[in-house]
């Protein structure tokens, strides 16, 4: 057994050790967040991927479709190895947190950037992005021509920086979101396993209607439903007990001092505390965090060679690792997933890949406003930074909008919200040979639906209201944060580039398990249907492939 630590050059000192050498750690996550995980005692007992190994089952990423595949396929007893690029995220730095706090952000919060990139970007018209260390940090915001797109970087994905909103589509919009997966088994079956497998509860309504922390949200619901639109409470991966807890000052806080972005201390179930902790105590996965996957090519004697680069806490490759896989999962999000497959195509690696890689690129119609409110209706200086409800407006003008927290620790007046919307655009990514990138063709003004849609709710709220839009939150005098998603998906469409289970076409024994299934939009927050769509494809393929 090996056990390997890595000491950050950054200010805060994180340190990391992979979670598969039998530490322990992520019941030390669990032990820190003062309630229980599923983890059994860690049996599993290997280091980081060897150079020249050769393993059955190779899993490149660890978010939500990362994690479903590699604890079905250690379930049904197959041995997997976890390739992630981020960090394992299991040590508390200098200040005795794991994870930073949104307020005051340092190197932990940024994935290569020597200053932050905050979606909301400015208060009062002035910019509040501030200079940091430039650190493997867990959210990257990555940039292309015409949008950020702000993804999870560690052992977790996503579920390490998001909001925890965990919302199963209605059933009569998902013949548009996966058309050729039949919805009676998903809502049947793949979609209670994947809301039992991630934990997913409701607030206490009665707890809602009392709490200081809920100020934002009730004000949001009062405004919606005066104008009509129906407000709903939204499920989410946090435990609310905790919560209540916190409100009540009896435990350490995370939702109530603003954890949100940069990772939550406590009482958020990130795949840490569901699927990765159940992934654990089957002692069957290895997980090599700060391993990038950067090809995947046919080997002579069968299966794949996958070439990985080992780095450290300043992104340099220390060690290119050339490993064979008899089966690969690509599991490495929207933007991950396609930017592999469509080099690994253009380049003659995998050439036999098929017209549909890196299309059907959508950012889930995401856009952000904030309104200015009345000085009689405050939002409140406490605000919890899990979402909870949402204005429906779907049918009607193609809009959900999240109510959304500003967790600022002063009085704002002001209701931000994130909306999700029925945006058509769809983005291509490709290969740009001169600069050995892959690019995405997406335009700024392709937003311009998404607005339409938002507007549908906050224009008839702001008349009814005799109340504003904020000006200040997207740089001076801007109204839309139109410029960035948080819900990248797409780019290996099911049933286009993969068969109807997610196997590529053109090669045997290479799949896709994440977002790029999902054609660009979920008309919900997505991460519960990736999951159950995940949960769906491994079961066949382990049933078929195995
Ligand atoms: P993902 O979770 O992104 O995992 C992919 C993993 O692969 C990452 O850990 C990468 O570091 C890793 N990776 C990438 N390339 C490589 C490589 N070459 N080699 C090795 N590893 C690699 O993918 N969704 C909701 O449903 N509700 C929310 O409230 C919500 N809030 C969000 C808030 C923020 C700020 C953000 C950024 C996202 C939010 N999302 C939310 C979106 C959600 O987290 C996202 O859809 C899922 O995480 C996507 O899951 P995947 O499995 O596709």
């Amino acid at each position: 057994m090996s056990e390997k630590t890595e000491r950050g050059n950054g200010s805060t000192g994180v340190s990391r050790r992979t979670f598969i050498a039998g530490t322990g750690s992520i019941l030390g996550v669990a032990a820190l967040a003062g309630h229980a995980t599923t983890a059994q005692a860690a049996t599993t007992a290997a280091g980081p991927i060897a150079p020249g190994a050769h393993v059955p089952v190779l899993v490149i990423g660890t978010g939500y479709g990362g994690s479903v595949t590699a604890l079905r396929l250690a379930q049904a007893g197959v041995d997997v190895h976890m390739i992630e690029m981020g960090m394992a995220w299991d040590t508390p730095g200098a200040d005795g947190k794991i994870f930073a706090n949104t307020t005051n952000p340092d190197n932990r919060s940024f994935w290569l950037r020597t200053k932050t990139k905050q979606p909301l970007s400015n208060f009062l018209g002035f910019p509040i992005d501030r200079n940091i260390p430039s650190y493997t940090g867990i959210l990257d915001a990555e940039d292309f021509s015409g949008i950020t797109v702000y993804q999870g970087r560690g052992v977790g994905g996503g579920s390490l920086v998001n909001g925890g909103m965990a919302v199963t589509p209605k059933r009569e919009n998902f013949g548009a979101i996966l058309p050729s997966v039949n919805a009676d088994e998903m809502y049947n079956t793949y979609y209670p396993r994947a809301n039992s497998g991630l934990g997913v509860g409701l607030i206490d309504p009665a707890w809602f209607d009392t709490t200081d922390c809920y100020q934002y949200a009730r004000v949001g619901r009062k405004h919606a439903q005066r104008s009509g639109f129906p407000f709903v409470f939204v499920p989410a991966v946090y435990d609310w007990d905790y919560m209540k807890q916190e409100a009540a000052g009896t435990v350490p806080k995370s939702a109530l001092v603003a954890e949100i972005l940069y990772g939550n201390n406590y009482g958020k179930k990130s795949l840490q505390k569901t699927y990765l902790a159940q992934i654990k105590a089957t002692g069957r996965v290895t997980i090599s965090p700060l391993h990038k996957v950067t090809s995947v090519s046919p080997a002579s004697g069968g299966g794949y060679t996958v070439v990985i680069d080992q780095l450290d806490t300043t992104g340099a490759t220390t060690l290119t690792k050339t490993v064979v896989a008899d089966k690969v999962f690509f599991s490495a999000g929207s933007v991950g997933t396609s930017k592999l497959l469509v080099k690994l195509k253009a380049t003659g690696k995998l050439p036999n890949l098929n017209g549909e890689i890196g299309k059907g690129w959508g950012d889930n119609g995401n856009v952000m406003c904030g309104r200015a409110n009345h000085l009689w209706d405050p939002t409140g200086s406490l605000q919890s930074s899990i979402p909870t409800g949402g204005i429906d407006n779907w049918a009607a003008g193609g809009a959900f909008a999240e109510v959304a927290p500003l967790p600022t620790g002063i009085e704002t007046f002001a209701s931000f919200y994130l909306t999700i919307t029925k945006n058509p655009n769809r983005a291509q990514f490709s290969y740009n040979a001169a600069t050995g990138n892959v690019d995405l063709n997406w335009q700024t003004a392709w937003k311009q639906p998404s607005i339409d849609m938002a507007k549908s709710i906050f224009d008839k709220i702001n008349a009814k209201e005799g109340t504003i839009y904020r000006t200040d939150l997207f740089g001076f005098y801007k109204i839309w944060g139109d410029h960035l998603t948080y819900h990248p998906l797409g780019g290996a469409i099911l049933n286009k580039a993969t068969d109807n289970y997610g196997r590529l076409y053109g090669y045997t024994g290479l799949y896709v398990t994440d977002g790029s299934l999902i054609p660009g939009n979920t008309s919900v927050n997505p991460f519960v249907t990736i999951t159950a769509l995940a949960e769906r494809n491994i079961e066949k393929v382990i049933a078929t492939d195995f």
